[in-house]
């Protein structure tokens, strides 16, 4: 077989021997895949649950390459199973894993969140979607479950390839639970540029879904930038379009485009062998699931338009739409159906002879020979979706020209579009432009047919569905992916426009932030070359430079050391600087005492290696020490007792923070430092930078919304409100660094503090 010719590159293959790997492991280290359904359905009947291969290409693609593999199918069975009910879990040589869905679970997640609200709007057709809070709960349980069961059946896979839209937030269920799994997910359907994907009010959390893979991939290269593009935007997370690679805090995700193809040779023989139908006009052919992104009613309507600019087809040439059902639990798809049933009825009212109607439609599904031979001997293939992921009708078309070749008239609309160039490829809502495109496909001379139907064949034929496994699977089990470090641009990018010609307030939270993450806050020390770029920072008369930390004042201005800093301590409660006046909350003397007695309750439970920081009025339980299994155990506790002594109990890194709720918290006392260096008009007078790697620094993001520019450092397991996100220490150590270089503020003396 020809190389494949997939535009993927960025794959490097692992070293060592696949085969070896692939014999010396048992099932539960090979692939693992994960579909809404399993390869077979079951239904109930008289005689008990009857089993029946899952319909669709996906089930095609991938079986053969389990038979050959070994591994895992997780999927829903297709029927809510009754109590003790059983299915087999095996099939031939690969395993099965059954997600048992009730009837609500497949109302909610699959009729609901995924067909009412993810497929049209990843098909770029908001109108036709409903953002039901219900069924966005329902999909994210049902993706957590599914994720449950691949934890279950799958801890050492190999790879674990997710398929769908059905499933998109569980890698992220499955990377919290499995630090080290690989994960793949692959797209069927398009990838919607931001500007409609920001409809959805879950956005983040689907972005972050599919981020937690180390392989995200999609049909063609628009899909896969739309992706990157909305990681960017949406959330914060760095990236590079040209190597497709993004950076979400620690982790690092690599996108491709893999596009399907079909079992070109499957085809191209039943085609072969499909029995002959006589028929007397020439055909111009639809197959289409019936749904609205297919524009079948579009598609009607070209065809009318034929009749009337090109009466001389009328009495020769039909339409022959056949349709398959589906999804018609949902109303729009029966409001669908009616709706062709009127035109259909309308067209052929119009023109129909007594020998003769323009429109032939079937709703049924066809056998798969059958559907070769009506392949083979149509005319035109006439695929127009108003958007489709890919198309593969227009493939099968293709390999079922073992004859007189005939012409695929394709949608610019469908992922297909982009590889079949020879297609005549067509706008699908301009009617007067697809019906001369069907005028020119039924007068097109052999000559120009041969030569344009041999190249998208050699292409299909070449690019199969074997290949596309194979070139995704290779992709997979590449080394993981790496992005460049933080470079100057970037910066630039992000900051010059920002801070031009104003002062600049500088906020850096320090433990996690300035210093890495250590295992006692005595050893979190400033490098020298931290120091060296915070301080020229500092010097410049255009910024301001404050810490705001979770330590004591009196700790964090001890271990940075440098007193022309403003200082905010115990999570901005206690605010001092050269040039600001010393604050301290009003409400702290009420909590010194307290915080003595809740101190002596925590030393009590203490073991293991957990330990209790007193901060003056705040305490910090520390479980860094502690092992990981045990940590919850002290959670729990530490938190009910901080809750009995009056406190809020706030998580951090490995940590535990008792905090006075007193309604202060790291975004009131950034407030409080512009206000006094700046003035109530502080936003309007002086720039603000604000980072920070830990949740307190989340109340400052929130805070600062709109007001700043914010950074989020470290690991990505946690949602931001921060606009951008650093990888590590040394992000900000760059950052700071641009800063402190920056060309002078021109009106500096004029913005200068008050
Ligand atoms: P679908 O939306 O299902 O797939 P498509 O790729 O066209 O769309 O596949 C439809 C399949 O159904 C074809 O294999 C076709 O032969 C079959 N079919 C249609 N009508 C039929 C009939 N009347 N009888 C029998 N069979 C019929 C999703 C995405 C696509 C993407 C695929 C694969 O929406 O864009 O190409 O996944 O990734």
């Amino acid at each position: 077989m020809e190389a494949a010719n997939f535009p993927f590159v960025g794959a490097r293959r692992k070293s060592g021997n696949s085969t070896k790997r692939q014999n010396g492991r048992d099932a539960d280290s090979r692939i693992v895949v994960m579909s809404n359904r399993l390869p077979f359905t079951y239904s109930r009947t008289a005689g008990g649950l009857k089993r029946q291969p899952s319909p669709g290409g996906l089930v095609s693609a991938l079986e053969p390459t389990l038979r050959r593999r070994g591994g895992t199918w997780i999927g829903w069975p297709g029927v809510e199973l009754k109590k003790g009910e059983r299915i087999s879990t095996r099939a031939d040589t690969y395993r099965v894993a059954p997600v048992a869905l009730s009837e609500t679970d497949i109302t909610r997640y699959y009729h609901g969140f995924s067909n009412r609200t993810l497929w049209p709007l990843f098909h770029s057709l908001p109108g036709h979607t409903q953002f039901v809070r219900k069924d966005w709960n329902v999909y994210a349980d049902v993706n957590e479950r599914f994720a449950d069961v691949a934890l279950r059946h799958a801890r050492n896979a190999e790879l674990v390839w997710i398929h769908d839209y059905h499933l998109m937030l569980t890698p992220e269920f499955m990377r919290r639970a499995h630090r080290e799994a690989r994960l793949a997910f692959f797209l069927h359907i398009p990838f919607p540029p931001f500007d409609i994907f920001r409809l959805c009010p879950w956005d983040k959390e689907l972005l972050r879904g599919l981020i937690a893979c180390d392989l995200i991939g999609f049909h063609i290269e628009y899909y896969a930038q739309n992706f990157i593009d909305c990681a960017e935007k949406i959330l914060g997370a760095r990236v590079d379009r040209e190597a497709m690679i993004i950076e979400d805090g620690d982790r690092v995700a690599k996108v491709g485009v893999f596009p399907i193809g079909i079992e070109f040779d499957l085809f191209q023989e039943q085609a072969m062998r499909a029995r002959r139908e006589s028929q007397r006009e020439r055909v111009v052919l639809g197959v289409d699931r019936l749904d609205y992104t297919k524009g079948i009613p579009e598609r009607i309507r070209a065809f009318e338009r034929l009749l009337e600019l090109h009466p001389r087809h009328k009495g020769n040439v039909v339409l022959l739409q056949l349709a398959v059902p589906s999804r018609s639990q949902v109303a729009e798809y029966r409001d669908l159906k009616s709706e062709i049933d009127e035109l259909v009825g309308q067209v052929n009212g119009r023109f129909a002879t007594s020998t003769w109607s323009p429109i032939r439609y079937l709703y049924r599904s066809f056998p798969r020979d059958r559907l070769c031979g009506l392949y083979r001997d149509a005319d035109v293939a006439l695929v127009t979706p108003l958007r489709d992921g890919m198309n593969l009708v227009a493939k099968e078309y293709v390999a079922c020209q073992v004859d007189d070749p005939g012409v695929l008239i394709l949608s610019r609309m469908a992922g297909a579009a982009e590889t079949m160039r020879e297609a005549l490829q067509v706008n699908p809502f301009d009617l007067d432009g697809t019906a001369e495109a069907i005028h020119r496909a039924l007068t097109m001379d052999e000559e120009e047919r041969a030569s344009r139907i041999s190249s998208l064949r050699r292409r299909e034929r070449r690019d199969n569905v074997e290949a596309w496994v194979e070139y995704f699977l290779t992709a997979g089990s590449g080394e993981s992916a790496h992005l460049e470090p933080i470079s100057e641009r970037e910066i630039q990018n992000w900051l010059r426009g920002y801070v031009k010609n104003y002062p600049l307030c500088l906020f850096l939270d320090y433990d996690g932030t300035l210093t890495p993450l250590v295992s006692h806050p005595s050893k979190a020390v400033l490098s020298t070359d931290m120091r060296e770029v915070l301080m020229s920072c500092a010097r410049r008369v255009d910024t301001e430079v404050s810490i705001v930390s979770g330590r004591s004042l009196d700790d964090v201005r001890k271990i940075v050391g440098e007193p022309s800093l403003i200082y905010a301590g115990n999570h901005g409660l206690e605010v001092e600087g050269p040039e600001i006046k010393r604050f301290r909350h009003e409400d702290l003397v009420h909590y010194e005492a307290r915080a003595h007695e809740l101190f002596e309750a925590l030393e009590e439970i203490a073991g293991e290696g957990a330990w209790t920081e007193a901060k003056g009025p705040t305490l910090t339980f520390h479980l860094r020490k502690v092992p990981e299994a045990r940590r919850s155990h002290y959670l729990t506790i530490a938190r009910k007792l901080m809750t009995k002594h009056g406190y809020q109990a706030r998580d951090a890194h490995a940590a535990v923070e008792a905090r006075p709720p007193i309604g202060w918290d790291k975004g009131r006392a950034v407030l409080h430092i512009l206000r006094e260096l700046y003035g109530p008009d502080w936003s309007e007078r002086v720039r603000v930078i604000y980072v920070g790697d830990d949740q307190t620094d989340e109340d400052a993001f929130r805070f600062l919304s709109g007001l700043a520019m914010t950074f989020r450092v470290g690991s990505a397991d946690t949602p931001t409100a921060a606009l951008h996100r650093l990888p590590n220490v040394e992000g900000v150590r760059r950052l700071l660094d641009w800063i402190g270089v920056r060309p002078l503020t021109e009106a500096s003396s004029t913005h200068a503090p008050l």
